[in-house]
Parts: C-alpha cells; sequence; structure tokens
C-alpha cells in the first residue's frame, strides 16, 4: 500500500491524498460503505462501482468467520473473488463487533470468548487468529485486534483496556510479519488507537501507535455516546500525534457534520452504517437536507428524489414513489434509499476534496453544514 498526500488546507489540518492498493486506488478523504458479510446491503456491486462510485468497502472479520466461515472463503478465492467486488476491501477486526453483538463475552489476556449471535456456538478472538482470519478473507487493509472501550468509562477500566490493546497489537504485527497473503497481492495492517476519552491516555496510545510505524493508523473508540465536542477534541489530539505521511482512519464515523469536522481535523477515512442503516428505515440524506419518508408531506412530492446529485435513482425516482415504496416495506424502497444515501456520502467526501484543492474548504464546510443537517 502506498499513500501520497497531494494537498494539505492551510486554514485547516485538511487533506487531500492518494492510497494505492493492489485493488486500486482510493482519493482521500473517502467514506467506505459498510459490507458487513460481504454485501453493503440492499444494493449490488454493479450500483456500487457504475452508478456510486464507491472506492473501497468495508466487510467484518466477526460475521464473515462465522458465515460464510473461512473454508468457503478461501475455496472461493478470497472474498474480493467471492462477492466479485474487485476493488479494495478493509475488513475490521471484530475488536468491536465481539462487544457489540456477542452478548455473551469473555475478554482476557489470551483474547475474546464469545457466543455466536447466530447460533450460540463457542468461539476464540486472539490477536494471533484474528490475522489469520483477516488473510484468509484476502482484505487490503487489515485492523489489529482492540478493544473498544464503553462510553462512560472508568479511567482505570480505559488505562487497562488501552494497554491490553497495545499488548494485542505488538502480537498482531508479529503474526502480520511472520505471514503472507494467499492471493497473489499484498495486505497492509492498521493499528488502532484507544484510551476513551482520557486526554493522557490518547496521548499516550497515539505515541505508542505511531512508534509501531505501520502503513496506516486508525482511531477507535470514539462514536460510542460521547457527547461530538469530547470526539472533535480527542480525534484532535490524536491526530496531532499520528504521522503526517499516513493515512488515517477514523473507525465508525459518522453523521454529515461528524466527517467534515473530522476531515478538518485531518482524518483521511471514514466508515458508518448510519447512510445504509437509516435508508433501510426511511431516512433520506440530500444536498438539500434530512428527509423522513414517512412524513405525509412528501405523499404527492413528484419532484426528484435529489435532482443535484445527478446518480439514477436520485434523478430517476420522485419522493412521492420512495414515500410509497417505504411506508409500502418494497423491498426496493430500501434499494432506492440506499443509493440515495451511500451516492449523497461519496459527494460529500467528493465536494470536500475538491474544496480542499480550491483552498475554500472551511468557509463551504460552515456554509453547508447547516443546510445538509436540516430536517425537511
Ligand atoms: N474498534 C474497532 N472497530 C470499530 C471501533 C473500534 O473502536 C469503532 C468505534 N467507533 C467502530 N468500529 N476494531
Amino acid at each position: 500500500m502506498k499513500f501520497s498526500l497531494k494537498h494539505t488546507d492551510p486554514q485547516s489540518k485538511a487533506r487531500v491524498g492518494e492510497i494505492t492498493t493492489d485493488h486500486g486506488t482510493i482519493a482521500t478523504p473517502i467514506f467506505m460503505p459498510v459490507g458487513t458479510a460481504g454485501t453493503v446491503k440492499a444494493i449490488h456491486q454493479r450500483e456500487l462501482h457504475q452508478d456510486i462510485q464507491a472506492e473501497i468497502i468495508l466487510g467484518n472479520t466477526y460475521h464473515l468467520y462465522l458465515r460464510p466461515g473461512l473454508d468457503i472463503i478461501e475455496q472461493a478465492g478470497g472474498l474480493h473473488k467471492f462477492n466479485g467486488w474487485d476493488k479494495p476491501i478493509l475488513t475490521d477486526s471484530g475488536g468491536y463487533q465481539v462487544y457489540s453483538l456477542s452478548g455473551n463475552r469473555k475478554i482476557t489476556e489470551e483474547g475474546v470468548q464469545f457466543v455466536s449471535h447466530i447460533d450460540g456456538s463457542k468461539h476464540l478472538f486472539t490477536p494471533e487468529n484474528v490475522m489469520d482470519i483477516q488473510r484468509t478473507i484476502g482484505a487490503d487493509i487489515m485492523m489489529a485486534f482492540d478493544e473498544c472501550a464503553p462510553y462512560p468509562c472508568e479511567y482505570k477500566y480505559a488505562k487497562n483496556s488501552m494497554e491490553m490493546t497495545h499488548r494485542w497489537l505488538k502480537r498482531c504485527c508479529d503474526r502480520f510479519d511472520q505471514t503472507e497473503g494467499k492471493y497473489g497481492y499484498s495486505q497492509t495492517l492498521f493499528p488502532i488507537v484507544q484510551g476513551s476519552v482520557y486526554k493522557d491516555l490518547r496521548k499516550k496510545s497515539a505515541e505508542t501507535i505511531a512508534s509501531f510505524e505501520r502503513e496506516g493508523n486508525a482511531i477507535g473508540g470514539l462514536s460510542v455516546g460521547e457527547p461530538a465536542e469530547e470526539m472533535y477534541a480527542t480525534t484532535d489530539l490524536v491526530c496531532d500525534i499520528l504521522p503526517k505521511d499516513k493515512p488515517r482512519y477514523l473507525m465508525g464515523v459518522g453523521t454529515p457534520a461528524n466527517i467534515l469536522e473530522c476531515i478538518a481535523l485531518g482524518i483521511d477515512m471514514f466508515d458508518c452504517v448510519m447512510p445504509t442503516r437509516n435508508a433501510r428505515n426511511g431516512m433520506i440524506f440530500t444536498t438539500q437536507g434530512i428527509l423522513n419518508m414517512r412524513n405525509a408531506k412528501w405523499q404527492a412530492d413528484f419532484t426528484p428524489i435529489d435532482a443535484e446529485l445527478g446518480g439514477y435513482a436520485s434523478t430517476h425516482y420522485s419522493k412521492a414513489y420512495l414515500r410509497h415504496l417505504v411506508v409500502s416495506k418494497e423491498i426496493l424502497g430500501a434499494q432506492i434509499a440506499t443509493l440515495q444515501n451511500l451516492s449523497f456520502y461519496l459527494w460529500l467526501v467528493q465536494q470536500a476534496r475538491e474544496h480542499i484543492l480550491a483552498g475554500d474548504f472551511v468557509q463551504w464546510k460552515d456554509r453547508i453544514l447547516p443546510v445538509l443537517m436540516q430536517r425537511l
């Protein structure tokens, strides 16, 4: 993997860059649609690629390991072959899903014992086997195994958890460096900064993570219920410590406002279920503001969903038709809504890149955010 920094905004810490992997090049800042189980829910890989120009998608170790399982993925020749997506894939390590999905789990120095949310079977994730699993999935970017501390979290818990995440990182790196990709292309490993909202812990964690000198770095443990101001302050502090010449990935963030504010602090990569999950509940992001498709207000509004965006789903269908599909719980409603919301998120980061290059990013951000976040 290679990262080249093209431009840094003189008025903020925003950057424009390019990540090159063996499956293609990604312009940053980027938003990565979440494709938990090897599919971005409700849409095709062809739509992702041709209609909305996604450049990289996310997969989840936890889900893919449980179903379809590693045997099947390996027999297919890796996840890219299995799901027919030949652009870059990043996999999360399970270091978050295990905590949020498996009710029954036990964290020890060795790893995390958990019970499958699908069939109740027992499993153990360790830093070593999570590296092996991501080797088998064949992600271009693999994530280290970490513990995402809950919020709120006592100082002592946050400190112990962060220190264990650092010891786990050493084990991840050792295993990663002793093994190689199974499918003939290269993979890279990103470590994850933790430390809850405690400034001294975040500083220590960012310094420790930077000292591993991997090709990119991530920030975890945020957007877990803390006020937005705490998230921004922590992101700012950590970005100032992480190296400038490597991509910075803020995990699981966020709203359009969170994304633009964190781009201004120096973040290059984002992922979040918000555009896809909210689409399936009828919440639509547009360049004019946020629409609740259940609202009777849209019943006879025959204007396009979002003329400004220009994509097929956004311009071909009306708000009234989408409302009808959503209210009737038609599958096509989820499909069109997902295309619209992902188009919007990818438009947002593409506009951010253009405005950073044009030199008016901060002015554009402050002008556009009240429009994008208003409820119509
Ligand atoms: N760790 C991992 N994945 C994550 C997070 C984390 O802290 C978060 C927190 N927002 C989202 N996804 N491994």
